[in-house]
C-alpha cells in the first residue's frame, strides 16, 4: 500500500547517508516502491550496498555518466530487472571542480565548463533517453535543481548556469515525452550540508543565511525533499509535468 505501491524506480546518486537521493529513496520506499540504486565507482559501492540492503533495494551496478557505455549497461539491466518496465527514475547528480565553486563566475576554465555542464546538466538527458524504453505510460522522471539557476548565488558560478540549463531541458524533456503520458519534473532544493555542498564555497554561511531569511526560519531536510518527491512520482501529481517545485523552506520568496 502507499501512494507508490506497485511502482518501480531506479535511483542515481545515492553518494552516503546524507545524500538527498538517499532522502528520496527512503519515501519512495516508505510510500511502497520497490527501488534500484546505481553507485558510481567501487568506493561508492561499499556505502551504497548496506544502504540499499536497508530499503530492500536492488543495486543495479556503476554508472557513470561521463561513459556512455555504463549508461546503457545499468539501464540494460534495469530492463532485465524490471521486465514490465519501470514506472520512474531520480537523477541527484551534479559535479563541478571545487576550485571554480568560490570566487567570480568569469574565471571558469573550458574544461570544467564542459564537465560541469556534462555531469550536471547533459546526464540528464542521457538518462532520459536510455530510461525512455523501459518507462511505462504514468511514469515520469526527477532531477535536483537549485535557486542558483535562477539568481545569482555566491560561489554557485558555474553550477548556476548548469542548473539553468538543467531546469531548461526539463521543460524540453517533458515536451518530448507528454505524448507518452511520462512527466518531467525538478525539485529546487533548498541547500543541505552533503559531500556535493561541502565542496561549495561559505556553504555554512549559506545555510546560517537560510536559516535567517527562509519564510520557514529554517533550512530543509532531505526527508521533505523525499516526501515531495514521493508526490511527484506518484499519481497524485499526473497532472504536473515541466515543473520546478521548490522545497526550500521558502527562500525563493525572498532572495
Ligand atoms: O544543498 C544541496 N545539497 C543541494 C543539492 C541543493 C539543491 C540541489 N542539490 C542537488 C545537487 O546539485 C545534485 O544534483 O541535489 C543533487 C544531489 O546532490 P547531494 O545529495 O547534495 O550530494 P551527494 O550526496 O554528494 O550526491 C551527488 C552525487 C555524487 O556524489 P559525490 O559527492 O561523490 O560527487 O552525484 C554523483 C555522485 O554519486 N555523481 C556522479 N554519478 C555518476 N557519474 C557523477 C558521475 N560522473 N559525478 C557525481
Amino acid at each position: 500500500h502507499g501512494i507508490l505501491a506497485g511502482k518501480r524506480g531506479v535511483i542515481l546518486g545515492v553518494a552516503n547517508n546524507r545524500s538527498i537521493a538517499w532522502g528520496i529513496a527512503r519515501s519512495a520506499r516508505a510510500h511502497g516502491a520497490e527501488l534500484a540504486f546505481t553507485y558510481q565507482g567501487d568506493a561508492l559501492r561499499k556505502r551504497v550496498e548496506p544502504l540499499a540492503k536497508e530499503l530492500d533495494a536492488h543495486v543495479i551496478g556503476h554508472c557513470d555518466v561521463t561513459d556512455a557505455a555504463s549508461i546503457d549497461a545499468v539501464f540494460e539491466e534495469a530492463g532485465r530487472l524490471f521486465p514490465e518496465g519501470i514506472d520512474f527514475v531520480v537523477h541527484c547528480i551534479a559535479f563541478s571542480d571545487k576550485d571554480e565553486l568560490t570566487g567570480r563566475y568569469i574565471e571558469t576554465s573550458e574544461e570544467n565548463f564542459s564537465k560541469s555542464l556534462l555531469i550536471s546538466c547533459y546526464s540528464f538527458t542521457a538518462v532520459a533517453q536510455r530510461a525512455e524504453k523501459i518507462l511505462r505510460p504514468g511514469g515520469s522522471l526527477l532531477t535536483l535543481t537549485y535557486y542558483g539557476a535562477e539568481k545569482w548565488m555566491p560561489h554557485y558560478n558555474v553550477m548556476g548556469v548548469a542548473k539553468a540549463a538543467l531546469e531548461a531541458s526539463v521543460r524540453y524533456l517533458a515536451a518530448d515525452l507528454g505524448p507518452k503520458n511520462i512527466r518531467v519534473n525538478a525539485i529546487s532544493a533548498g541547500p543541505i550540508k552533503t559531500l556535493a555542498a561541502s565542496g561549495i564555497g561559505d556553504f555554512r554561511y549559506i545555510l546560517k543565511w537560510n536559516e535567517y531569511n527562509a519564510p520557514l526560519r529554517r533550512t530543509v531536510t532531505i526527508s521533505e525533499v523525499g516526501e515531495t518527491a514521493a508526490y511527484l512520482l506518484s499519481d497524485m501529481a499526473a497532472g504536473m509535468t515541466g515543473e520546478i517545485l521548490h522545497v526550500d523552506a521558502g527562500y525563493h520568496v525572498v532572495g
